[in-house]
C-alpha cells in the first residue's frame, strides 16, 4: 500500500514538473496561433515579457519572430 502511494506521488510530481519544463519548441507552437512558423507582435501578447521586448528579439526587423529568434529570447529568460 505504502509503495503504491509513493509511486502515485512520484508520478504526480513528474507530471507537474513536465508542465513547467515546456521546451522552447512547445512554447513557440503555443504562441504561434496561426501556425505560420512566426510569432507576430499580436501573438507575442500572450507572453507579457516577450510582448514588451519583442523588438529586441526581432533581429532582422521583419516584424515577426522566427523560431531561431524566439529561441534566443527563450534561452535568456
Ligand atoms: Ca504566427
Ligand atoms: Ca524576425
Amino acid at each position: 500500500m505504502k509503495t503504491n502511494q509513493s509511486f502515485f506521488l512520484l508520478t504526480a510530481l513528474l507530471l507537474s514538473a513536465g508542465v513547467y519544463a515546456m521546451d522552447s519548441n512547445e512554447k513557440f507552437t503555443t504562441l504561434d496561433h496561426d501556425n505560420n512558423g512566426f510569432i507576430t507582435q499580436d501573438e507575442a501578447g500572450a507572453d507579457s515579457v516577450l510582448a514588451v521586448t519583442f523588438k529586441k528579439w526581432d533581429k532582422d526587423k521583419n516584424g515577426r519572430l522566427s523560431k531561431e529568434e524566439y529561441n534566443e529570447y527563450h534561452n535568456e529568460i
